[in-house]
């Protein structure tokens, strides 16, 4: 693949790297994507079912699309996208370097293929919480009984994700920002990046003066200086045995 071998010896010499990952990172898993036809449920488009007011015009319709979705990720395995990253991590942490994973996904494939250091900017799909009281609680593997479902307190069940229109937590963002301010170099990875504040922290990496790479079946708007062009699943284990000479898991 074109353009590997610069990346390569970016992420070799780097001291900092933060992977920036989306929906298509899940893709190879079976996941669905956020946009486009592939994501549609229902012949429902997700961007207009992730928000607080459809939740509350149909909480039915609303629980039933992210239990399918939980039940999906619960039921999916991490890709070779996923352990690749995780195999980064611990080249770079093992070297004396800093990383953090960004991931605006909520499907806790990152954690199940050995991610560490890393945040959720858009939340978990796995745990959810009574939406009036707030209280969290982490459902079983088999299918809500009733949509929306009962919370602890009273309330209706809720995903515990951010919606258009809510804010992100700030621990995970202040992360995100900390990390982009000094690193050397970012991946940009199966994102459309077109959602903000996530998407901004793109140009806060250039304007770091870091490396910045996109790796995606296709050019997105993403501000980068680098594209390697592929699924995440192939390009990134070819990244990183290119950078490290190591075999990710
Ligand atoms: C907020 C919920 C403060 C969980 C999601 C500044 C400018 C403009 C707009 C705004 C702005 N600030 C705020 C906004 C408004 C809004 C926003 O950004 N709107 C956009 C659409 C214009 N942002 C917000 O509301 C955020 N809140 O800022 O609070 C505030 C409050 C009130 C008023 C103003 C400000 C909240 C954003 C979070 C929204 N919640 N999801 C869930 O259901 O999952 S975002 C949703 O999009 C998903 O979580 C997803 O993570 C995210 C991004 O999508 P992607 O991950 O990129 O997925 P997508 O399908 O789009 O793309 C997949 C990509 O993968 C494609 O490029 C494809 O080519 C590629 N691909 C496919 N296969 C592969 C692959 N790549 C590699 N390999 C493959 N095999």
């Amino acid at each position: 693949m074109d353009g590997i071998e610069p990346v390569a010896a970016a992420l070799r010499r780097a001291r900092g790297v933060v992977v920036l990952t989306g929906a298509g990172v899940s893709v190879e898993s079976g996941l669905r994507p956020f946009r486009g036809r592939d994501g549609w449920w229902k012949g429902r488009d997700p961007t207009t079912l992730a928000t607080p007011e459809a939740f509350e015009a149909d909480p039915s319709l609303v629980s039933e699309w992210y239990d399918a979705r939980r039940l999906a990720a619960l039921a999916a395995a991490p890709n070779p996208a996923h352990e690749a990253i995780a195999e980064l991590e611990r080249q770079v942490v093992g070297a004396g370097g800093r990383f953090l994973l960004v991931t605006q996904n909520v499907d806790g494939l990152h954690q199940r293929a050995g991610s560490v250091r890393m945040v959720e900017l858009h939340g978990n799909l796995t745990v959810w919480r009574d939406h009036r009281s707030g209280q969290r609680v982490t459902p079983g593997p088999a299918p809500f009984e009733a949509y929306p479902a009962p919370g602890p307190d009273g309330g209706w069940l809720r995903p515990d994700v951010v919606w258009f229109g809510e804010f992100l937590p700030q621990a995970a963002l202040s992360a995100a920002a900390v990390a982009v301010a000094s690193c050397d170099v970012m991946l940009v990875v199966g994102t459309s990046a077109v959602v903000f504040p996530a998407a901004g922290l793109v140009g806060q990496a250039a304007a770091a003066a870091a490396v910045t790479v996109e790796v995606n079946v296709e050019a997105t708007p993403a501000a980068v200086g680098h594209r390697l062009i592929g699924p995440a699943g192939e390009v990134l284990p070819r990244l990183v045995r290119e950078a490290f000479k190591a075999d990710p898991r």
